[in-house]
């Protein structure tokens, strides 16, 4: 099994030291048995009370409230000890030169656990004098969703949308029975920041279902593999669950036997699992079940299973990926980006308090391009997770080299309200609101059963920046890849640490934008093959009921979601954003054709035609990937044979799949548009 961002040479620097932990509990055990752990490797030893140590974690009542923050990196703001509580999960690293101790201390053992994998991740540089920092995460949870079945699907098979090979929970029908597996992945988790994941599909078929009730003790043994790492087991759940397994014969959200069933099951969840997350609920979406089949509300469903959760400090991810998906192609009055802030916004306030709406990041569904989503910025009064997807279902299936970090950090980054409102991050984190806290961030996680854990070696890098973006939202993409470069690949150790490290950053740090020029221009989506979404099919899409089309014709592409005469999407989004999509004028010219239906000659903000465009582009991206593989190959000497290799396959692979993807395009709408490339290249 791949080490991924914790090879043991990343335990040095630790493990070579004199340490000490002081504090009690299973957390503090597993901190300990960490360190022991490096210190076998490297030579040095875990001393008790009575000797100095060169690492000191300790549980400390005055660890966390009043310090200062830390300039930009430390998550949230420094804050002062009024209006910033002790966060259980947050730690205090003072490095200062008259201290020979360097010294982690944390309010609760959750903290020092996050202490001790930030020094791995420091390395050397930990012991070195810096100014006494406080980080705790500016979201919470920090939550991975496992779209994995516990029976293998008839067309999804055991991971829907998993490109990793198995589930690492699940084989046909039973548990996995793997711990160790388990338990490794936990560790990569919690040391870069994860702290809660749900077992199974948002789509919940009759077995998965069964993991609420009668197969809990399978989850039970799961949760038990992730506590001693700090992570809250949750579990996806059907709003139907009171008919399939209670036998009631209703599962209207507001009648009182299915309140008291749902109360009386969470009750006995708990009974079982002390410390369980909640539950997640894809509802009336996608031929799920939901509160519409009794003329119910969303909330009112929401509420329901908040509820139940409650009395144990359980919460409820509630999804808003609600949507008409047997629309009918000839109507063009039904906007598909529409539906979630059509069904959703007029609900704020009206969500419990431990109910949270998880909001996919865009508008449509996991798209190389969309706009951030409207909803984000929408209900003040409603507490908001952000929906990330790590599994590449879009963005190349792992096969292809595609780094998520810079987009995700583009949408945290996003202000729905224009400079003087919050971030996408901060309404996640319950900033300036009514809201009573925030969602957090979730991820669709990209892991499973294959030995490098993501099928791409290189898609570790998704899986690792998820994790730290959540915790620090403002965090450099740039610097975190350098992290996960200095971690997974220990630069040093090689003959060429330069090489190595310009190498990586390179085949890694540009693969969003490559693979966005090779696939579907300017933000229209899509173009991808139907079903298993890999490759393009530019009409695949285009007279389906999926909602998802470019109406491409022999004058121009794109869809009009302006409010003027368009769809009116763009009048969703708050000032000033709603003025700055309403025209092609003021559109960016990434989005231009999802907001925008625009002749081939409409020139661009760049100066180029957008043919020209989709020709360059697809062109470019092509060259872009070719030229990644050959870095690659050239980095031979510095990575380990069985990750090269794996590398090396993928690149045949994506390279393959780009010339598809440009030839396609291209030949598409030259046909379409009859406009020759003005650099008269080759197109079919
Ligand atoms: O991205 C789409 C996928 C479905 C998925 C759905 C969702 C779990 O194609 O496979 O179902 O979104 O997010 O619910």
């Amino acid at each position: 099994i791949d080490p991924a961002w914790l090879p043991d040479e990343a335990l040095r620097a630790v493990g070579s030291r004199r340490v000490r932990v002081d504090g009690e509990g299973p957390l503090a055990d597993t901190v300990r048995a960490e360190a022991a752990y490096a210190c076998e490797r490297f030579g040095g030893r875990i001393v008790g009370p009575g000797d100095r140590p060169d690492l000191l974690l300790r549980l400390a009542d005055d660890s966390l409230g009043g310090e200062g923050g830390e300039g930009g990196e430390g998550g949230g703001s420094g804050g002062n000890g009024e209006d910033c509580p002790r966060h259980p999960e947050g730690f205090t690293l003072h490095r200062t030169l008259d201290r020979t101790t360097v010294t982690a201390s944390a309010a609760a053992p959750a903290g020092l656990l996050h202490g001790y994998f930030h020094v791995v991740r420091l390395g050397e540089a930990a012991f070195t004098p810096a100014p006494a920092a406080t980080h705790r995460p500016a979201l919470t949870p920090r939550m991975l969703d496992h779209w994995d079945n516990v029976d293998v699907h008839p067309v999804m098979g055991q991971v829907e949308r998993g490109y990793a090979g198995g589930s690492l929970f699940w084989r046909d029908g039973r548990p996995r029975d793997e711990p160790h597996r388990i338990r490794a992945y936990a560790r990569l988790l919690a040391s870069c920041g994860i702290d809660a994941l749900a077992v199974n599909n948002v789509n919940v078929h009759a077995t998965e279902a069964r993991l609420l009730t009668d197969r809990l003790d399978d989850v039970a043994a799961i949760a038990d593999l992730l506590r001693p790492y700090g992570i809250r087991t949750h579990l996806s759940v059907s709003c139907a669950a009171p008919v399939l397994l209670g036998g009631q014969a209703t599962a209207d959200p507001l009648d009182p036997h299915v309140r008291a069933w749902w109360r009386e099951t969470a009750d006995r969840v708990y009974a079982r699992i002390p410390d369980f997350g909640g539950f997640v609920v894809k509802a009336d979406s996608e031929g799920q079940p939901g509160p519409f089949a009794y003329g119910r509300s969303h909330a009112d469903g929401a509420n329901l299973l908040a509820d139940a959760l409650a009395p144990h400090g359980g919460i409820v991810h509630w999804r808003a990926f609600v949507y008409d998906h047997r629309q009918d192609w000839r109507d063009r009055t039904t906007d598909r980006a529409r539906a979630a802030h059509d069904h959703f916004a007029p609900l704020d306030g009206e969500f419990r308090p431990n109910a949270i709406l998880q909001v996919k990041h865009g508008p449509i569904d996991f798209q190389t391009r969309e706009p951030v989503s409207p909803v984000i910025g929408a209900m003040p009064r409603t507490r908001i997770a952000v929906e990330l997807q790590a599994t590449q279902e879009y963005t190349g299936q792992q096969w292809h080299v595609c780094a998520l970090a810079p987009m995700w950090s583009q949408v945290l980054r996003f202000r729905p309200h224009g400079e003087d409102g919050p971030g996408v991050a901060g309404v996640a984190a319950g900033d300036g609101g009514g809201r009573g806290g925030g969602g957090g961030l979730v991820a669709v996680s990209n892991a499973g059963a294959d030995p490098f854990w993501t099928g791409h070696p290189l898609a570790q890098f998704n899986l690792y920046a998820f994790g730290r973006l959540a915790w620090q939202p403002d965090a450099d993409p740039a610097s975190l890849l350098d992290e996960w470069i200095e971690l997974t690949f220990t630069p040093n150790r090689t003959a060429d640490p330069d090489r190595l490290r310009a190498g990586l950053r390179h085949v890694v740090g540009g693969s969003w934008e490559t693979y966005e020029k090779y696939t579907a221009p300017l933000g229209v989506g899509f173009m991808v093959q139907p079903g298993h979404h890999y490759g393009p099919s530019v009409d695949g899409y285009e007279y389906s009921p999926w909602g998802t089309y470019h109406f491409a014709d022999r004058d121009g592409v794109g869809v009009d979601r302006s409010r003027a005469t368009g769809t009116g999407y763009a009048a969703q989004y708050g000032k000033p954003w709603s003025d700055t999509y309403e025209t092609p004028d003021t559109c960016p010219d990434e989005l231009l054709l999802f907001f925008h239906h625009v002749p081939y000659g409409h020139v661009l903000r760049s100066g180029k035609t957008v043919i020209q465009h989709i020709y360059d582009t697809h062109f470019e991206g092509v060259t872009e990937a070719e030229a990644a593989r050959a870095l690659w190959a050239s980095l031979k000497d510095l990575v380990s044979p069985a990750r090269h290799a794996r590398v090396t396959e993928r690149y045949e692979e994506q390279v393959r799949c780009a010339r598809e993807w440009r030839d396609q395009v291209n030949s598409y709408f030259l046909r379409k548009s009859g406009v020759p490339d003005r650099h008269g290249r080759r197109i079919h």
